[in-house]
């Protein structure tokens, strides 16, 4: 009963206005992070409505990264909602807020000056050392991504500084970025990446290229990710 109660005059499909509902609880700090909410079935019987349209307002939620799917054990209040449209995700949170788990595979980690495309993407000059991380990034275990990281050189102090999550590194180093620019392109797949994620070449994946900036405006990443056409789905709130 604390989640709020329609309204009669409310014109929305009733799968929105209850995902409203429970975005206002959340916000409003009365269902706290971690807690978990009732069950579908329950909520159906207390709006009167079906478990279906229960199930997208939650499935809107989790899209959004508020709630998060814990499997086996329900579904809860994402552990950070303040920032939730604004934030820039890592790997890690956006699988988590899937209620998936993150891994990694670590391909290779290595220090050298900038390559010109880096300079261009960095906004560096020639002979600028940077760090570089390649990776494939797996959710419960499965390959999703193949990643390609570079990160200025004064970002962070040396490359085993990144431990699973390349932003958490950043954070510490206090230069997590806070903005990008993002473009995204369908591409197929060439035969020494399509091993890496386990998949034929030449099968369409979905390349993002994140140029990663501070509230300065300074550049500090540049990541290539070629995400998996068959299981990734880019979400955006706009
Ligand atoms: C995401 C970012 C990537 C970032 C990485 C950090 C996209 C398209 N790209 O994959 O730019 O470097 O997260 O993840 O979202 P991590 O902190 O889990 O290593």
């Amino acid at each position: 009963e604390r989640i709020g109660r329609f309204r009669a005059d409310d014109t929305l499909p009733l799968y929105l206005q209850l995902q409203g509902l429970i975005r206002d609880a959340i916000q409003a700090g009365i269902a706290p992070r971690g807690s978990g909410i009732p069950a579908e079935r329950d909520l159906a019987v207390e709006y009167n409505i079906s478990r279906i349209t229960v199930r997208k307002a939650i499935e809107g939620l989790v899209e959004e990264g508020l709630l998060v799917r814990r499997r086996g054990a329900g579904t809860f209040v994402a552990g950070r909602v303040d920032k939730v449209f604004s934030k820039l995700s890592s790997f890690t949170e956006d699988m988590a807020a899937r209620g998936r788990v993150a891994s990694s595979r670590w391909v290779s980690r290595t220090t050298g000056p900038v390559t010109p495309e880096e300079a261009m993407a960095l906004g560096l000059s020639p002979g600028t050392p940077v760090l570089r991380f390649t990776r494939i990034r797996l959710a419960d275990d499965e390959p999703m991504a193949l990643e390609f990281s570079t990160v200025v050189g004064d970002g962070l102090g040396s490359t085993d500084d990144v431990g699973e999550s390349l932003y958490e590194a950043l954070d510490r180093a206090g230069n997590r970025p806070v903005r990008a620019l993002q473009r995204l392109r369908a591409v197929p797949i060439r035969a020494q990446h399509a091993r890496m994620l386990e998949i034929d070449t030449g099968d369409p994946v979905l390349l993002i290229e994140r140029r990663g900036s501070m509230r300065d405006g300074r550049v500090v990443e540049f990541t290539r990710s070629y995400y998996r056409g068959d299981s990734y789905d880019f979400v955006a709130e706009l």
